[in-house]
This record gives structure tokens, sequence and C-alpha cells, in this order.
């Protein structure tokens, strides 16, 4: 454990530290966003500072590009990028066949196209983050302004007649103003406990008129670095 950090900071820093090994000179690299994001985004700005190493960011939320110009890395576009080399991001949960829950950030539709647009996606997560069945973290679904308690009606109706979830589904909103994303669209928290067919609901979920997207990322992860509290690091 780091002196001064926590056990979870602790797992957070070294899982982002061993990731950052992956990168190399030339590379044009996602930038994920959340604390554990922020501890890599810290060290590439080390390496590039005190290493020379070159590369390109493209960040996944605008408090993301912030940060990497603070420690000096070269912000692009994804357009300017054309193409990922890696993309390393956190996550919410992740389960044995590398799906994930992500964005609890609310930055989840930069981060599923920036890491969709990669040769290999690296999510780096404390090893709390395992889960046998993914579920337990709200479902992050965004949603375009345009009539959105329409649409939080219409995801409730469709995915109770579809009978797509187990009991306990509910959904949980932000209180009258919900989150509103880079993009200014609203995140919903489907408070699902327990989801049994992740690639189902997914497809399910995004054709509903005014959703935009939905934090479950399927056969998107490559690998995963887990790091524990004691400072070791594993990779799945
Ligand atoms: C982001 O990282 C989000 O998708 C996800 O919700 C968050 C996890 O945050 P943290 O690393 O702070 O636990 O990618």
């Amino acid at each position: 454990m780091t002196a001064e950090l926590s056990p979870i900071d602790t797992a957070k820093l070294v899982a982002a530290r061993r990731a950052a090994e992956f990168v190399t000179d030339g590379m044009r690299v996602g930038l994920g966003t959340g604390s554990t994001a922020a501890f890599l985004v810290e060290r590439l700005g080390e390496r590039v500072r005190e290493d020379g190493l070159k590369i390109r960011g493209v960040p996944t939320s605008n408090r993301t590009a912030d940060l990497a110009r603070q420690v000096g890395i070269e912000v692009i576009t994804l357009d300017e990028a054309g193409w990922l080399d890696v993309t390393i991001d956190g996550t919410d949960e992740f389960d044995s066949d590398l799906n994930l829950i992500k964005g609890g950030g609310g930055a989840l539709l930069q981060e599923k196209i920036v890491a969709t647009a990669s040769d290999q996606m690296i999510v780096i997560a404390d090893a709390a983050k395992q889960v046998e069945t993914l579920g337990a973290f709200p479902l992050p679904v965004e949603v375009i302004p345009f009539g959105w308690q329409t649409t939080r009606s219409l995801i409730e109706e469709t995915l109770v007649t579809m009978d797509v979830l187990g009991r306990g589904t509910s959904l949980r909103m932000a209180g009258d103003a919900p989150f509103r994303t880079d993009e200014g669209n609203h995140i919903l928290d489907l408070d699902l406990k327990r989801i049994g067919n992740a690639r189902q609901l997914a497809m399910v979920l995004n054709q509903i008129p005014g959703v935009v997207e939905n934090g479950l990322f399927i056969d998107i992860c490559d690998v995963v670095v887990i790091g524990h509290g004691d400072g070791r690091v594993e990779l799945r």
C-alpha cells in the first residue's frame, strides 16, 4: 500500500500505472474518465514530461481533457486521430466475460465511441469492481432532453412488457434535474440489481426512441488490469 493513499486508491493507482506500461511512442490513446482513469492520465503525463513519451490523447470527457492538458499530454479530437491504438478507462463493474457496466461518471457515450474506435480497450479497476453478474451498480442510460420523462416511462414499459428483467427493476431519477452529460443529454439510472441477459438488454434499450446509449459494454473490453489494496496487480 502506498504510504499516503487509502487501500482503494492504492488499488486504483497500481492498476493505472501498470496499464500505462502498455502505451508506447507514437500511440493515439483514448483517455478514460473517473478517478482511476485520472491516475492513468497523471502517469502518462509523467512519462511525457520525464521520459519524452510521444503520444496524442483523445479524452472521453471535458474533465479528462482538462486534466490531460494540465499534465502535458497533447490532446486531439477523435476525428483528428481517425482511429486509436489503445483506450484505457475505468469501469463500475466487470464480470468474468469482461463485460462492463460503465457510465457512473456520466461520460458513457463518449467512452463507448472512443473504446469502440480502438485497436485495444484496457480497463483499469480496483478488485471490488469484479462481480459474478452485472447489475448491482445502477445501469446508466443516456437519453436526449426532448421528452426525457416520456422516454423514462417508455423504457420502464418496454422492459416490463418484454420481460427482459428479473424482479427488482426500478428507475431511479436524480430528482427533477437529472445529471446532464457533456453532450447536454440526461442520464437515467436503472436500479436492476441483477441483469440476466446483458446482451439482450443492451439491444432492447437502444431500440427505444429517445435513448442515445446505455452503460453496458459488451464484447468491447480486451483486458482488465485489476489493482489490489496491498499493491498487487493482476491481468484478466
Ligand atoms: C468511468 O469510470 C465511468 O464509466 C465509470 O463509471 C467510472 C468509474 O469511476 P472510478 O474509476 O472513479 O471508480 O469510466
